[in-house]
C-alpha cells in the first residue's frame, strides 16, 4: 500500500539519499504510478495526446496547511480523475459545503523520446484556482473553473536515472471576490472535475500558449449553397533554439474522407518565435451545407512540415461545417437563409451521486438526449462545459450559445475585470472552430438583486461599472469573432436593464422568464414578449430562460404555482411554448432546465436540488419532456402522461371497484384514442398538444394504450397499479382494507418511488369514512408556496410528505373494520428555527419573518393517552421528521378516533400512515 510519508516533493528531503531507500520507494512509486513509457515511442503525426486521469491521489486540505514540498501532512486516498471532493456533502442536511483547498498528487515517469520535445498538461477544467506544481516546482497556474488550461511542463520533467516525476495540483474552490461566479443557483464543486491530458509534441507545433485553444482558427467568411470561402489563422511555435524553414499544410477533407481543397504555405520562423500564419483555400464550389437537420461535417487538417521534407512536425485535425445565420428583430433567426425557430434548453453540468466529475458519455448523452426531444439549440449556462458537449451539438445538429460565469453580481474590480476577460477569450478561442456556436454570452442576470440598495449614489457607480464591464466584454468579442453574435441574459425586470444602459449593449437580449413562477400570471409571459418587441424594435430577443420546478414525485390533480406538481409545469409549458411559437419575433426559447441540477442552498421539496428540469438529476425523462417531444418532433408522436407515475392511489366510488382519475396523452396529432384494459374510452382532440380522459382504474394492475385513431401502428402503452383507497369502510372494500397513506393540509399526491406508496390528499370526514374534523391547512410565511412550507425537513428524504399539515386540527377519525392495526403520525414543526435569507430568484417575495409559538399537545388514540404533552420544537428541533407509531386492536366496530388536545398553541398533524397487520 501506498504510504504518504513517501510521497516528498521537494528537493532535500526527496528519496532520501540512500539506495535502499531510493530502491524502496520506486518500488512504492511503481505500484500507484502510470508508466508514461508503455504508451508509444514515436509520436504519429507529430503529436501525441494521451489520457492522464489514473493512479491520482487525492487529500483535503482544510486547514490549508500543506504545500508542494510538504504533502505528507495530508490523508491520502487513491481516485481517478475526473473528482469532485463535494459529491456527498452537497445533499446533506448540513448547510454548506465544503469551499477550501485539496490537493493531487501523481508520479509518473518520462519517456526518454520527450527529452528534446514539447510536453504539456491539458486540464480541461478544475474548479476554481489551480497551481500545478512538477517536481516540486511551480510549472504553471490557472484561476477560473470552467474553462481549459495548458500547463507546459517538459522543462521541469527529469529523464536522468529512472525518470520519475511527482505532479501535485493544488486546487482550491473557496470564494474569490475576483472570480466569477460570485454567487449563483448552482453548486460550485470543487475539484479536478474533467479530463487531464498529456500532450507531447515536437518543438515546432502550433502553439499551446493561445488560451488554451488549439492555435488554429477557422473562418468562413462566405458561405452560400453555391460557394464557401474559407480562411485560416495559424499559430505556429518554434521552440527549438534554431531558425527553421517549413511547410504548413491545410488539407479539406469531405465528411467521405475525399480531399477536396489544399493549401500550403512556407512558412520561415526564427528561434523561440511563435507566428501568425493566414490562409484562404481554395474556394469550394457547391459546398455541403451544415443545419440542423444534416449536420454535415467537413474536416480540415492542419500539418507542419520541414522545408525540406520528412515527416510530419505537428498535425491537428478539426471539425469544419458551412453554413450563415442571421437574428434578425422583426422575423427571428435564419440558418443558411430558412427561418428556423430556435426551441431547447440550458444544460447544467452535474449528474446524480457524481456532482460535476462526470464521464463524457453521460455528458454526450446529454445532448442526445435534447435531439431525441426535438430541440435544436442548447444554451450552455452558465459557464463554459466539457469539450464533448459542443462537439456533440456539432456532431447531431443543435446551434448553442456559450456563455461566462459572470452571475448575478460583479466586483468592481480590476482583477475581477482581467479573470472575466481572460475567460472570455479562454471561451472564444478554445471553442471557436463548433459550426454550432452562434452566439458567445457574458453575463446572467447582472441586476437581480443590486448591491448598494440603501445608497443610490453608490448603486449608480456600480450600475456604471457593470455597463463598463459590460462593454468591454462586448467589445472584445466582436474584436475576437465579428461572425457570432453576443448576448447577455437578463432576469425580467425591463426597464431596470433599460434604464441601466444593459438592452443596447449585446447583439441579441436574452430574457430569463419567470412570469407564472417565480411572480404570478402565466399570461405576463406573453406581455412581456410584446414590449420588448415595442420598445426595442431593433434588437433580437431569446427568451433564454424559463421553467417551473417539477418534482417528479408529485402529482396533482387541481395543480397551482409552487406546488411542484407535472401537472402544473405541463400547463405553464404549454402556455411559453405557445406564446413563442405564435411570435416571428422570438427567435427561441431554451427552456430551464435540460436536466434537474444541484443547487445547494435550495431547500423545497427535493432539498439542494433545483427542479426545473425535464429530466430528473439521473437523466429519468419527466412527462413535461414528451410535452416538448410532442411540440418539436416532426413524426407522429404520442406518449401516456404518466411516465414516472406507474403507482397510483385515489379514493373508490360508492361500488367500491373503481376510482376514476384523469390520465393525459401528450400528441403532436390531432386527436387519439385511450384504451383501459383494452376497452376503447373514445376519442380525444387534442388542444395545445394534450388529449384528456377521465379513466375509471380497478385495483391491481391497470392496462393502458393510446393509439392514432388513423394509423393504429402509432400508439403508446403503460401498465401501472392502481390502489383503491375505500371511501366507506361499510362497502366492498372495507373488509380488504390494508392501508391509508395521507398528507394533511395538501391538494397533492406524493408517490414514494423507492417503497412504491402513494400518499394522497386529505378530506373531511364523514361516517362510515375517514378523514380530519376541524383546523385549516398550513401556508408558511413566504410566498413561494400556495401551501404547506418550502423548508429541508430534517432526517428525511419524503420531504413533501413532512412539508403540508392541518394547523389546529381536532380530531381525526377512521371507521375501519375491527382488527389490528399499525398507526404512524408523522408530524414537523414547519414554524420557527433558522430565518433563512429568501432565494434570490424570488424577486416578489413578500418574506416575513416568523414567529414561532410555543406548541405543546396531547393525543388521545380512542380514548387512551398517546402523546403527552407534545412539543414538537422542545424534543426534536424545528423542521424535523418525526414519526409515532403506536399498534392498536379495534373491536367493537368502534373503529379509530384521534384527539388532539391543546395545552399551548394549536395542535398540528403533517400525514398519516395506517396500516392493517392481521
Ligand atoms: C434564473 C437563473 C438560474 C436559476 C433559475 C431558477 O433566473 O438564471 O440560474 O437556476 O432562475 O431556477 O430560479
Amino acid at each position: 500500500m501506498h504510504s504518504d510519508k513517501q510521497f516528498q516533493m521537494n528537493g532535500k528531503r526527496r528519496f532520501g539519499k540512500q539506495v535502499g531507500r531510493i530502491i524502496l520507494v520506486l518500488m512504492l512509486f511503481c505500484r500507484w504510478s502510470t508508466p508514461a513509457a508503455a504508451q508509444s515511442d514515436n509520436l504519429p503525426g507529430g503529436r501525441i495526446k494521451m489520457g492522464f486521469n489514473d493512479a491520482w491521489f487525492f487529500g483535503k486540505d482544510e486547514k490549508d496547511q500543506a504545500g508542494a514540498a510538504s504533502l505528507d501532512v495530508l490523508k491520502w486516498k487513491k481516485i481517478t480523475l475526473p473528482h469532485t471532493w463535494n459529491a456527498k456533502d452537497v445533499l446533506d442536511d448540513e448547510p454548506g459545503y465544503y469551499r477550501g483547498t485539496g490537493w493531487y498528487k501523481k508520479s509518473f515517469k518520462s519517456n526518454m523520446s520527450w527529452k528534446n520535445k514539447s510536453v504539456f498538461l491539458c486540464f480541461d477544467g478544475v474548479n476554481q484556482e489551480t497551481e500545478v506544481y512538477v517536481n516540486g516546482r511551480l510549472a504553471g497556474s490557472h484561476k477560473g473553473g470552467y474553462t481549459g488550461f495548458v500547463i507546459p511542463i517538459g522543462h521541469l520533467l527529469k529523464f536522468e536515472g529512472n525518470g520519475w516525476n511527482d505532479i501535485a495540483v493544488k486546487v482550491s474552490n473557496r470564494y474569490n471576490e475576483d472570480i466569477a461566479p460570485l454567487t449563483a443557483d448552482f453548486t460550485f464543486f470543487g475539484g479536478i472535475y474533467r479530463n487531464v491530458n498529456l500532450l507531447v509534441t515536437e518543438d515546432i507545433h502550433f502553439s499551446k500558449a493561445d488560451y488554451g485553444s488549439d492555435g488554429i482558427y477557422i473562418r468562413t467568411p462566405l458561405v452560400s449553397d453555391q460557394k464557401a470561402a474559407i480562411q485560416t489563422e495559424n499559430k505556429l511555435e518554434n521552440a527549438s533554439g534554431k531558425i527553421r524553414k517549413l511547410k504548413l499544410i491545410t488539407v479539406l477533407f469531405n465528411a467521405e474522407g475525399k480531399q477536396v481543397a489544399e493549401k500550403t504555405t512556407s512558412v520561415l520562423l526564427a528561434a523561440g518565435e511563435s507566428k501568425l500564419i493566414k490562409q484562404d483555400l481554395p474556394v469550394l464550389e457547391q459546398p455541403n451545407l451544415w443545419s440542423v437537420d444534416r449536420p454535415y461535417l467537413y474536416r480540415i487538417v492542419s500539418r507542419i512540415t520541414d522545408a525540406a521534407g520528412g515527416g510530419i512536425l505537428d498535425q491537428v485535425s478539426s471539425s469544419l461545417g458551412l453554413r450563415w445565420f442571421k437574428f434578425d428583430a422583426e422575423k427571428g433567426f435564419f440558418l443558411n437563409g430558412k427561418a428556423l425557430k430556435l426551441v431547447g434548453a440550458s444544460r447544467h453540468q452535474d449528474y446524480q451521486g457524481i456532482g460535476n466529475a462526470v464521464p463524457e458519455a453521460l455528458q454526450i448523452r446529454d445532448v442526445e438526449l435534447l435531439k431525441a426531444m426535438g430541440g435544436n439549440f442548447l444554451r450552455v449556462a452558465h459557464y463554459p462545459q466539457d469539450p464533448v458537449i459542443l462537439e456533440s451539438c456539432d456532431r447531431l445538429g443543435i446551434l448553442a450559445s456559450v456563455e461566462i460565469p459572470i452571475v448575478n453580481a460583479i466586483t468592481e474590480s480590476e482583477a475581477f475585470t482581467a479573470v472575466s476577460k481572460n475567460m472570455q477569450l479562454e471561451m472564444i478561442r478554445q471553442n471557436f472552430n463548433h459550426p454550432s456556436v452562434v452566439i458567445w454570452a457574458y453575463m446572467n442576470e447582472v441586476l437581480l438583486r443590486p448591491k448598494f440598495g440603501n445608497d443610490k449614489i453608490r448603486q449608480q457607480l456600480y450600475f456604471d461599472h457593470i455597463r463598463e464591464l459590460a462593454q468591454s466584454l462586448e467589445d472584445l468579442t466582436r474584436k475576437e469573432d465579428p461572425s457570432r453574435y453576443t448576448m447577455m441574459a437578463c432576469h425580467g425586470d425591463f426597464d431596470r436593464y433599460h434604464k441601466v444602459g444593459l438592452t443596447k449593449i449585446p447583439m441579441i437580449v436574452g430574457w430569463n422568464l419567470y412570469q407564472g413562477w417565480y411572480s404570478a400570471g402565466l399570461d405576463d409571459f406573453a406581455k412581456f414578449l410584446d414590449k420588448h418587441h415595442q420598445v426595442l424594435p431593433d434588437k433580437p430577443l431569446l427568451v433564454s430562460e424559463y421553467g417551473a420546478d417539477a418534482d417528479p414525485r408529485i402529482r396533482s390533480f387541481r395543480p397551482v404555482r409552487f406546488d411542484k406538481s407535472i401537472e402544473y409545469a405541463i400547463n405553464y409549458h404549454q402556455v411559453y411554448l405557445n406564446a413563442v411559437l405564435k411570435r416571428p419575433f422570438v427567435s427561441g426559447a431554451m427552456a430551464w432546465n435540460l436536466a434537474d441540477f444541484n443547487s445547494e442552498t435550495r431547500e423545497e421539496t427535493m432539498p439542494h436540488i433545483n427542479n426545473k428540469g425535464l429530466l430528473t438529476l439521473s437523466r429519468q425523462a419527466k412527462d413535461t419532456y414528451f410535452l416538448y417531444q410532442a411540440y418539436l418532433l416532426d413524426r407522429p408522436f404520442l406518449k401516456i402522461s404518466s411516465e414516472l407515475w406507474r403507482d397510483r392511489a385515489g379514493i373508490s366510488d360508492p361500488s367500491g371497484t373503481i376510482s376514476t382519475q384523469p390520465v393525459q396523452v401528450v400528441t403532436n396529432l390531432t386527436s387519439a384514442e385511450l384504451f383501459l384494459n383494452g376497452k376503447s374510452l373514445g376519442i380525444r382532440q387534442s388542444k395545445d398538444k394534450l388529449c384528456e380522459w377521465e379513466v375509471p382504474f380497478k385495483q391491481g394492475e391497470n392496462s393502458l394504450r393510446t393509439v392514432d385513431p388513423n394509423n393504429p401502428l402509432n400508439s403508446d402503452q403503460l401498465v401501472l397499479n392502481f390502489n383503491l383507497v375505500p371511501q366507506n369502510f361499510t362497502g366492498p372494500l372495507g373488509k380488504d382494507f390494508h392501508q391509508l397513506n395521507i398528507l394533511l393540509g395538501a391538494d397533492r399526491y406524493f408517490i414514494d418511488q423507492d417503497l412504491h406508496q402513494v400518499w394522497i390528499p386529505d378530506q373531511p370526514y364523514q361516517q362510515g369514512s375517514w378523514g380530519r374534523i376541524g383546523g385549516n391547512p398550513f401556508k408558511g410565511s413566504n410566498n413561494r408556496i400556495s401551501y404547506g412550507s418550502d423548508k429541508n425537513i430534517l432526517n428525511t428524504d419524503l420531504d413533501p410528505v413532512y412539508q403540508t399539515q392541518r394547523i389546529d386540527i381536532k380530531q381525526y377519525k377512521m371507521d375501519v373494520p375491527d382488527g389490528d392495526y399499525e398507526l404512524n403520525l408523522l408530524f414537523s414543526e414547519l414554524i420557527g428555527g433558522i430565518d433563512k435569507e429568501a432565494l434570490a430568484y424570488n424577486l416578489d417575495n413578500n418574506h416575513v419573518k416568523e414567529k414561532a409559538e410555543e406548541r405543546i399537545f396531547s393525543v388521545q388514540v380512542n380514548g387512551k393517552v398517546f402523546l403527552k404533552d407534545f412539543n414538537l420544537a422542545e424534543n426534536y428541533g424545528y423542521a424535523t421528521a418525526v414519526k409515532q407509531q403506536i399498534r392498536l386492536n379495534v373491536t367493537g366496530g368502534r373503529g379509530i378516533t384521534i384527539d388532539f388536545i391543546p395545552v399551548k398553541g394549536k395542535p398540528v398533524l403533517n400525514a398519516l400512515q395506517l396500516r392493517k397487520t392481521n
